[in-house]
């Protein structure tokens, strides 16, 4: 059998406070062997001189230039577009999510499951801090979708998400704002029937830098994906079934 080798894409924009202490979090907690894809849009990111550094004794750490533009969501393609098989994690640059759950992500991959879900919105999951208005939102479309539209997971609009290469190459992304991203490839890979589970967890808003989170600009991006998830599927039926949540 092959050895599985995750890799983690992480945007960046001006992160340098917080990529240092990412790293070690990523070290502290991802005992599989991992290749960090750190995608940045500018060459004057002050992000860069930080993984120059770290990458002095770590060939698996590795800097790429968003290829399709600036902007999260194009960061994002581009990472997925460096990965050529096997998982694929988003990880924020801004020290948000919590890596100690991402072992338990990857036992699910191996399990079969093509889209794991970090849930802040479920029995055990958590949010602390972030603005009101954000969280709200978050939470209703999560719970909403859950229990409406059968979405396997309760909080679709995280980016901490793993994802099976293959899956993605079936996904055709169409998002056009930053992070509605995720919604879009939950909602997609749920109608095409892959296997999704979700893991709970604590996301923590950044303590430094900046959010650059644009709820009013991306607010229609996000309602494009949760009318259509709450629309009835066009002929779409399941390609796996039987895995055990
Ligand atoms: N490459 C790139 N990364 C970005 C951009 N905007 C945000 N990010 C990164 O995306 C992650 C989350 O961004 P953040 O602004 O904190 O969003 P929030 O957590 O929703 O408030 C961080 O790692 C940011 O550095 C961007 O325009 N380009
Ligand atoms: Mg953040």
């Amino acid at each position: 059998m092959t050895q599985l080798i995750l890799h983690i894409v992480v945007p960046v924009y001006n992160e340098k406070e917080n990529f240092a202490e990412l790293y070690q979090t990523i070290k502290q907690h991802i005992h599989t062997q991992h290749i960090i894809h750190v995608v940045f849009d500018f060459d004057e990111d002050n992000t860069i001189p930080v993984v120059k550094r770290l990458q002095k004794r770590d060939s698996r750490l590795v800097l790429v230039k968003n290829r399709y533009g600036p902007g999260v969501l194009n960061a994002i393609k581009t990472g997925f577009h460096s990965v050529s098989s096997g998982p694929c994690l988003v990880v924020m640059g801004d020290v948000s999510d919590d890596l100690s759950i991402v072992e338990r992500m990857l036992e699910q991959y191996r399990r079969g499951f093509k889209l794991v879900c970090a849930s802040r919105y479920m029995p055990g999951g958590q949010q602390i801090g972030g603005p009101l208005l954000k969280k709200t939102l978050s939470r209703f479309a999560g719970l909403s979708l859950h229990y409406v539209a059968g979405i396997p997971t309760r909080d679709i609009t995280n980016n901490f998400k793993l994802y099976d290469k293959s899956m993605l190459e079936d996904i055709p992304i169409q998002s056009k704002g930053g992070f509605e991203i995720a919604m879009e490839l939950t909602v997609k890979a749920f109608r095409k029937g892959y296997p999704i589970c979700e893991i709970p967890t604590t996301w923590r808003d950044r303590t430094a830098g900046v959010s650059r989170f644009k709820v009013w600009k991306w607010a229609p991006h996000y309602l494009r994906w949760y009318v259509y998830a709450l629309m009835p599927p066009r002929l779409s039926s399941p390609k796996v079934s039987g895995l055990a949540g």
